[in-house]
């Protein structure tokens, strides 16, 4: 299966190829498909979201789900591609955690927003990863050029200030503020609509996720770090 090919199967379920790497030494690759170190890395996820339907289809109907259903659907569709590509699938939320973010950082030239999530130069801070393939040959890969990071562009920084816990600062991410807001009665704006930071960026607002999409995701992010 060719990278077209895969790219045709991926956007059945809305979602995208989103470039790879070849590892190098520096790299801690993973095992690949034959159970050899992995040589090469394509990254799966998607823009906006598109994915948001097909995952919403598949999850009506369905009896409940151990977990988080959008992981059980991503190793459905994503192992079904990775079985006919030869390749070995794996997920950002395996454990021990792989580095995704950093791996589509070098894959696609991108940088992270103030927020620690990476930004995207078409879809904003609205996008993620759900998958990778992995391989135990070299696969040419696409290296973009640097795209435009349009945090370095923002004079407001609105990202920072918008948090009502000021859980987001040059110190980093402070998880258990931000927990301890969104679990209590003041965080249902942020449960029910989404993380308001992330909210407050500019960029690419049309790509926004859906309310009830980040209904989903902020209740996901709860059970996780209940979880852990
Ligand atoms: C653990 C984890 C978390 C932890 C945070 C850990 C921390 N110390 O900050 C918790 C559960 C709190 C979390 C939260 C969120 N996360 Co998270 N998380 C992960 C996960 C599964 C593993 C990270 C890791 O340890 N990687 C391994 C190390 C070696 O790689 P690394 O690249 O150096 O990882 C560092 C960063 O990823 C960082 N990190 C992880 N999540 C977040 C979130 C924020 C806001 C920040 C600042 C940093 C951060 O922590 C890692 C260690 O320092 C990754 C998936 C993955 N496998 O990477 C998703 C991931 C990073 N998360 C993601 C997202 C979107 C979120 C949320 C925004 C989800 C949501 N609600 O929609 C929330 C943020 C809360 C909010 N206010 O909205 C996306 C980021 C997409 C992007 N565009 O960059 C990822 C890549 C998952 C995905 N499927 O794409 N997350």
């Amino acid at each position: 299966m060719i990278q077209e090919e895969i790219g045709s199967a991926l956007a059945v379920h809305g979602l995208i190829l989103r470039g790879g790497l070849v590892f190098d030494r520096n790299d801690s690759a993973p095992v690949g498909p034959n159970g050899g170190v992995a040589k090469s890395v394509l990254l799966i996820g998607h823009g906006g979201a598109a994915m948001w339907p097909h995952f919403h289809r598949w999850l009506t109907g369905l009896a409940a789900i151990p977990g988080n259903p959008l992981d059980c659907w991503s190793k459905k569709v994503i192992g079904g591609i990775a079985a006919q590509a030869g390749a070995r699938a794996v997920f950002p939320s395996d454990r021990p955690y792989l580095p995704f973010q950093q791996w589509a950082m070098r894959a696609e030239g991108l940088k992270p927003s103030p927020l620690g999530i990476v930004m995207h130069p078409r879809f904003g801070l609205w996008h993620a990863w759900r998958g990778a393939l992995l391989f135990e040959h070299e696969i040419s890969i696409h290296v973009p050029r640097e795209p435009i990071h349009h945090c370095d562009l923002c004079d407001g920084k609105p990202c920072l200030n918008s948090c009502p816990v000021g859980a987001f600062s040059g110190m980093g991410y402070a998880v258990d503020d931000c927990v301890d807001h969104v679990n209590g009665t003041d965080g249902t704006v942020c449960l029910t609509r989404g993380c308001l930071a992330r909210n407050a960026c500019p960029v690419a607002a049309e790509h926004r996720y859906p309310a009830d999409q980040q209904a989903f995701h902020m209740a996901a992010f709860l059970r996780a770090r209940t979880r852990r």
